[in-house]
C-alpha cells in the first residue's frame, strides 16, 4: 500500500463522514443521506465526489449556506409531475422524499418528472439515476451549479459544470449509467489536481486573462471549458434552462450571485425525469429491453467499455478490500474536528 494513503473499510468512511457532518451541526436525516453519497463516491472510485466533499460541506455549513434542520416539502402538482421544496437543505433529502412519488407516477403515466428546488447541491448524479434504473425505469438527471464555465468561443464563466446523467435498466445486470459534467471535467477534479500540485491538461480551463492554462489554480480563478466545444456548450445551456427557469429555480449565474463570495456549494434545483418502458411497450417491454442488450454486446465485443463498468468493478473491490484515502486528505478532515 502507498504510504501516502490509508486503507479504510466503507463502514469507517461512513462513520468519519457522519462524525464530521454532525460535528458541524447538520441534522441527522441530512447527515445520513449526505454521508451515504460520499461513501458511494469512495466505494465506486469517484473521489471528486467522495469524502473530499467533507471539506466543502464543512465550509458550506460554516458559511450558513445550508438549513441544517431542513424538512423537504412535497407538492404533488400534476399526475406526472412532483415538486419537492428542499427548504434550503441538501438535495439528497429532496430526492429521497420525491423518489417514491416519482416512481409511482412514472409507472402510472409512463413518464414523470421530479423537480427538487431550493437545495444545496454538491453531489454526483449517478446514485439517483442508478437507483431509478434499478426500479426498472429509464432515468435522466440534470442540475446547474455555479457559473464557472465559459461558453464555446467565449472567455468568461456563464455556465455551471452542469452534469447530465442517464440510467437504463438491464435484466440481470447493473444498469447502464453515465454521468458527466458538461465542462471538460468536474470542478472537483481540478480542485484535486490543485491540492496535489499536479498540472491539468490543456483544454480544461483558461486563466483569468482568458489564455489556455495547465495550472489548476489559474483555471479555478479563470474559467473552465466545456467538453466537445460548441456541443458541450449547447448541452450546458440546456441544463441551465431545464433545471433552472423551467422548474422555477436558479441558473448557475444566479447561484454564484446568491453565494456572494462565500465559496459554498451551489444552490438551486435539479430535474429528474423517469420513463417506464412499459408505458410505450406494455407486455412487450421485456422483449425490447432484451433487444437493447445487443447494443451493449456490440460495444463490449470491440474491446470498448461501457460507462460505469469501471465504477461497478471498483465497487466490487471496495466492498471486499475497503478504499485507499490520501493520508493528507484524512489529516485535513481530522483537522475539521478541532474547529
Ligand atoms: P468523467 O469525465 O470522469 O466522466 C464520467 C462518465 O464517463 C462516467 O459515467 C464514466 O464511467 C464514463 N467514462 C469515463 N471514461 C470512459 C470510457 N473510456 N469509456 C466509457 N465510459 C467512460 O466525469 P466528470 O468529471 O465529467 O464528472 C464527474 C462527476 O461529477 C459526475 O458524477 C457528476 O455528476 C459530478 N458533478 C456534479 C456536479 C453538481 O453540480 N452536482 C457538477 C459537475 C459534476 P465510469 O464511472 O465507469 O468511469
Ligand atoms: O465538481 O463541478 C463539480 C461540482 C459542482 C458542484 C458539485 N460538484
Amino acid at each position: 500500500m502507498m504510504a501516502s494513503h490509508k486503507r479504510l473499510a466503507l463502514a469507517e468512511v461512513r462513520d468519519l463522514a457522519l462524525t464530521v457532518l454532525t460535528h458541524f451541526g447538520l441534522g441527522e436525516r441530512q447527515a445520513k443521506a449526505v454521508a451515504e453519497t460520499m461513501v458511494a463516491g469512495e466505494r465506486d472510485g469517484c473521489t471528486s465526489h467522495g469524502i473530499y466533499r467533507l471539506l466543502v460541506c464543512a465550509h458550506t455549513i460554516r458559511e450558513g449556506k445550508v438549513v441544517v434542520d431542513a424538512e423537504p416539502e412535497v407538492h404533488d402538482i400534476a399526475p406526472a409531475l412532483v415538486r419537492v421544496d428542499g427548504k434550503g437543505g441538501y438535495a439528497q433529502i429532496g430526492f429521497e422524499e420525491g423518489r417514491p412519488i416519482l416512481i409511482d407516477k412514472a409507472k402510472r403515466c409512463g413518464i414523470a418528472a421530479l423537480a427538487v428546488n431550493n437545495s444545496v447541491h454538491f453531489a454526483a448524479l449517478w446514485p439517483e439515476v442508478e437507483t431509478l434504473a434499478g426500479d426498472g425505469l429509464v432515468a435522466f438527471a440534470f442540475t446547474p451549479s455555479h457559473a464557472w464555465v465559459a461558453p464555446a468561443g467565449g472567455t468568461a464563466p456563464i455556465f455551471g459544470t452542469n452534469p447530465i446523467a442517464f440510467g437504463w435498466p438491464r435484466p440481470g445486470e447493473h444498469p447502464f449509467v453515465f454521468d458527466f459534467a458538461t465542462s471538460a471535467v468536474a470542478r472537483g477534479e481540478i480542485e484535486l489536481h490543485r491540492r496535489e500540485g499536479k498540472p491539468i491538461p490543456l483544454g480544461w480551463g483558461l486563466d483569468p486573462q482568458g489564455q489556455p492554462t495547465t495550472d489548476a489554480g489559474e483555471a479555478l480563478a479563470g474559467s473552465m471549458l466545456t467538453f466537445g466545444g460548441h456541443k458541450g456548450s449547447a448541452l450546458a445551456a440546456m441544463v441551465e434552462l431545464i433545471a433552472g427557469p423551467l422548474i422555477g429555480d436558479l441558473t448557475s449565474a444566479d447561484s454564484l450571485a446568491a453565494d456572494d463570495g462565500a465559496k459554498a456549494s451551489p444552490f438551486g434545483g435539479e430535474l429528474i425525469i423517469a420513463i417506464d418502458p412499459a408505458g410505450f411497450l406494455g407486455s412487450a417491454a421485456a422483449e425490447h429491453l432484451a433487444r437493447a442488450e445487443h447494443l451493449f454486446e456490440g460495444i463490449t465485443a470491440q474491446g470498448a467499455r461501457l460507462p460505469s463498468q469501471r465504477r461497478y468493478e471498483a465497487r466490487t473491490r471496495s466492498l471486499q478490500e475497503g478504499v485507499l484515502i490520501p493520508a493528507r486528505l484524512l489529516d485535513d478532515i481530522q483537522a475539521l474536528l478541532d474547529k
